[in-house]
């Protein structure tokens, strides 16, 4: 590895990230259905129609997953808490079950020194909500404000920091606009307004939070650089859009309080009546700001198509298990365009940057250079935002452990701990070791 925790300013927090649905196994412990499993049950959604019923089995193994993230020299974890599994309906009736384990998991983090980073939505809309419109629904935001307010009661005292949803941009335009996530849909007017309450129910999950005393509040955004393929002007407007699309909708919204032109010029004349009048909710201050980078896109222009009529080529970089090119300087645009452009000084937190390989055990070890090497060029690039001055506090691997990859199934493996997923046994990978001694003290 090259870096080590000295490298970092003190306090700087290292960690992993996981999601509940990918790893929890939701067919445990009185779970509602989620759409994802409707989605998934949906044949040619998902690859081999596979779910999240057992996952990882964290439900019942996650006091040695904690040990594991303990013994790595991790100072926190982030994990996300399901709404389906706190109110199996999405509203009124509450699992105990649900919350009991919520409040086994935190007391393990904090016996085990880890700070617990909760995210509140990590893709669980409950199926009967999701029967009302989910998203799409301007309800939403009351519903996932009382869900907030149910887990927050529980586990509120003892969690190191909130984000209320993990990537906006994935919730409303991957799975409404372009329909590869649940709940699938391609159709603009649904994207419009799942787009515009996904950040109305941010704006009310941080009001209710905030009635409630709850401290460290912030949302996890993803980004991915959005370049020209090429230097006619073409592509490079089709990048411009594509960047405010999937870089500027969300942060521009919260940060600000407007939605960039260049997004309105397409969705606009879908928006739900009145959105301007939910501007002031959502534009309210984060006390942190969660950055999720993987990779970067390369546009050019499709007249064939109807607005955003861009589409992305294949670039020439070394790519990922997922195809996705490997960029560390994307990672360093956006901690300092962040800082530069929106939020100033406030801290942001790395809370994804990881990579899938096609690993395997071979006499009992998994050999992973390529992500030994993706780790360390990200990490450097984390330092160099903070040399040029962003407020940057803590970087969050994704994935503890293979799991659960959406629409992917368990074919893409982002973990830094192996699982078989018929045996369910965990494998530390070289890149978990070499993660380790570069944190040791
Ligand atoms: O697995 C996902 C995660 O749920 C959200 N961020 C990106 C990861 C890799 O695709």
């Amino acid at each position: 590895m090259d870096f080590k925790r000295t490298d970092f300013p003190e306090g700087f927090v290292f960690g992993a990230a996981t999601a509940a649905y990918q790893i929890e196994g939701h067919a445990f412990g009185g779970a509602g259905s989620t759409h994802w499993d409707t989605f998934s049950a949906t044949p040619g959604n998902v690859v081999r129609a596979e779910n999240g019923d057992r996952a990882c089995d964290h439900y019942h193994m996650y006091e040695g997953d904690l040990d594991i993230l303990k013994e790595a020299g991790f100072d926190g974890y982030r994990f996300s808490t399901s709404w389906a599994r706190v109110m199996p309906k999405g509203r009124g009736q509450v699992n105990q079950e649900g919350l009991d384990y919520y409040d086994r998991l935190v007391d393990g983090m904090l016996e085990r020194g880890l700070k617990p980073f909760q995210t509140l939505y990590h893709w669980e809309m409950p199926s009967a909500l999701a029967d009302l419109g989910g998203w799409t629904n301007r309800d939403v935001a009351r519903w996932i404000a009382d869900y907030t307010e149910v887990i927050t009661r529980r586990i509120g005292d003892r969690v190191h920091s909130v984000a209320t949803i993990n990537e906006p941009w994935c919730v409303s335009f991957l799975s409404h606009f372009l329909g590869h996530h649940a709940p699938g849909q391609r159709d603009i007017r649904a994207t419009a307004r799942a787009m515009h309450h996904v950040n109305l129910a941010h704006g009310a999950m941080m009001e209710r939070l905030r009635d409630m005393g709850q401290k460290n509040l912030g949302i996890v955004l993803n980004f991915d650089r959005a370049l020209p393929a090429d230097d006619s002007a073409g592509s490079i407007e089709a990048a411009q859009v594509q960047d405010a699309i999937f870089n500027r909708w969300f942060i521009e919204a919260i940060t600000k309080g407007t939605y960039p032109e260049e997004v309105l010029n397409g969705l606009g004349k879908y928006m739900p009546e009145g959105w301007q009048d939910d501007m002031a909710l959502i534009n309210k201050p984060l006390d942190w700001l969660g950055v999720n980078y993987y990779t970067r896109g390369l546009y050019v222009p499709d007249p064939t198509m109807p607005w955003p009529s861009l589409k992305p080529v294949s670039g020439p970089l070394p790519k990922t298990q997922m195809g996705w090119e490997i960029f560390p300087d994307g990672l360093h645009h956006f901690l300092t365009r962040m800082a530069r452009d929106y939020v100033g000084d406030l801290p942001i937190f790395v809370t994804e940057n990881g990579m899938a390989w096609d690993d395997h055990v071979e006499n009992g070890a998994v050999y992973d250079p390529e992500r030994t090497a993706f780790v360390s060029d990200h990490m450097r690039a984390t330092l160099r935002a903070i040399e040029d001055g962003a407020n940057v506090q803590g970087f969050f691997y994704w994935s503890l452990m293979d799991n659960y990859e959406w629409a992917l199934g368990y074919e893409k493996r982002f973990g830094i701990v192996h699982v078989d997923f018929e045996t369910l046994k965990r494998t530390p990978k070289a890149s978990y070791h070499a993660i380790k001694a570069a944190l040791a003290r």
